[in-house]
């Protein structure tokens, strides 16, 4: 039996992240796959504590909150830093790429179509953020010399918006360098490469 167990609908979502790490770490893990169907019910997201998904369980623990499940594996595998500082760094970056992600959900969920041209165009400015650190660092990590949870989710935070926009890094040859060192890390790569991956959208309405 795995250890964790991913309860979520078929999508990348808000689980793209977690996938990739458990995936780069070794792990296995379950998904158990809900349908809108099923959902709107209302069974499950009434025992869900925000009544939201994803749910992740690792043994008795069940979490809510995709980034909380992010610390805790990366408090279980080594990738939370090397110290208390190094964990404060990371806990930083990572609600920037929340803050991020947060602005991707609103233009995919709610003005794909009336909001695209000017997301792109303002994108640079937010990007440039990451960049200015990911070059500051110089280890190929976004915080120490090791990869840490905010380096999974700044990654696929970038590949979906490279789905979006194949040139937003043109100008950023850190992220750049960064994105093509994560996909070849070879756990990543066959992840990456699996039909499990490549079957689920990224988003839930079918926006990219
Ligand atoms: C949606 O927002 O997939 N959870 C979502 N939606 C259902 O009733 N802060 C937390 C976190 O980081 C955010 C959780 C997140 O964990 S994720 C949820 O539970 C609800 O609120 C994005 C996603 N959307 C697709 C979706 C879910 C229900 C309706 C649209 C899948 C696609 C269509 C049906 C099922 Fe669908």
């Amino acid at each position: 039996m795995p250890p964790y167990t991913i309860t979520y609908f078929a999508v990348r979502g808000r689980c793209g992240a977690m996938r990739i790490m458990m995936a780069d770490q070794g792990m296995e893990w379950k998904e158990n796959v809900v349908s809108f169907g099923d959902w709107q019910k209302g069974d499950l997201k009434n025992t869900c504590v925000f009544g939201q998904l994803p749910k992740f369980q690792d043994g008795d623990l069940v979490l809510f909150q995709s980034n909380a499940i992010l610390r805790h594996l990366g408090r279980n595998h080594g990738a939370y830093g090397k110290d208390a500082q190094e964990s404060a760094l990371i806990d930083m970056m990572n609600d920037g790429v929340e803050d991020l992600r947060l602005k991707y959900v609103k233009l995919i969920y709610q003005e794909y179509e009336t909001g695209k041209a000017a997301y792109i165009e303002d994108l640079p400015n937010t990007l440039s953020k990451f960049e200015a650190v990911m070059a500051k660092n110089k280890t190929g990590f976004l915080v120490g010399d090791k990869i840490s949870l905010v380096d999974y989710s700044l990654f696929e935070v970038l590949l979906n918006h490279l789905t979006l926009d194949p040139s937003c890094l043109d100008n950023f040859p850190a992220l750049k360098s960064f994105v093509e060192k994560m996909s070849a890390r070879p756990k990543i790569k066959s992840f990456l490469d699996s039909d499990a991956y490549k079957k689920l959208p990224i988003n839930g309405n079918g926006k990219q």
